[in-house]
């Protein structure tokens, strides 16, 4: 349970969300608007689909207590950094870092962290691009800096990520090695598979150019 105790405590609880749907539709908004130019400059768009969430508290909760701390809002605001997530997920591999560089230039957003598990993988196989950034959320007398946690990803990676958080959580983490050790190997497979069409939209592309 989030320690909500007075009612300034749920008045915090109610502003914080406030400011992370902010954030969220503004990242959205950006992500929109690049994809379109993108689309109108280039004829083709570097986004497939874009989903968006608010962490539940039962899950900010887990996460405090998991990392040792106390669940309190400021403790929310200051140690989880997924609270506002972002997904953004595209056809190709080269796709992921085209969209990341459009993020990083974008004036407003301050970029905090990178963790590319797509160069360097989770043991579980895991593969993403992920950006902690931060956006300006204007408000009537303020204005306030939230965080945002970006997940890039190949509609194949997000199938592989999609199958293994299910099984993560039905197993509570523990699933029995060879259904570790197939995920693995699927993995290997979506590695594969997103390689494969990466160079067969790269070969085709250039036939294109060649008839223009
Ligand atoms: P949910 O339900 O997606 O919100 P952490 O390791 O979580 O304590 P941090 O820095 O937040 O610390 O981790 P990270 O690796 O930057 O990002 C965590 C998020 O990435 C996860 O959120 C998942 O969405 C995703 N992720 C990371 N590793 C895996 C993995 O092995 N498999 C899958 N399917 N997803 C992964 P949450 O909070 O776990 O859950």
């Amino acid at each position: 349970e989030l320690k909500i105790e007075r009612d300034s405590d749920i008045e915090s609880w109610m502003e914080v969300t406030l400011v992370y749907n902010s954030a969220l539709k503004q990242i959205s908004t950006k992500l929109e608007i690049l994809n379109d130019e993108f689309q109108h400059v280039h004829r083709y768009n570097p986004i497939e689909h874009i989903k968006s969430r608010i962490k539940t508290s039962e899950s900010i909760v887990k996460k405090l207590r998991r990392h040792g701390y106390e669940s309190t809002i400021q403790n929310m605001v200051q140690y989880v950094n997924d609270i506002a997530g972002i997904r953004v997920i595209c056809s190709f591999t080269s796709d992921i870092y085209r969209i990341a560089d459009m993020i990083r230039n974008q004036s407003d957003i301050r970029v905090i962290s990178i963790k590319d598990y797509i160069v360097n993988p989770k043991p579980s196989g895991y593969k993403s691009y992920h950006m902690l950034v931060t956006v300006p959320v204007y408000l009537s007398d303020r204005i306030i800096d939230a965080k945002v946690e970006i997940q890039i990803r190949t509609v194949a990676m997000d199938f592989w990520a999609s199958l293994e958080h299910k099984i993560h959580y039905k197993f509570e983490g523990n699933a029995p090695a060879h259904i570790k050790n197939e995920l693995i190997d699927c993995a290997r497979m979506v590695a594969e598979l997103d390689a494969k069409m990466l160079s067969l939209n790269e070969e085709v592309r250039n036939i294109d150019q060649r008839k223009d």
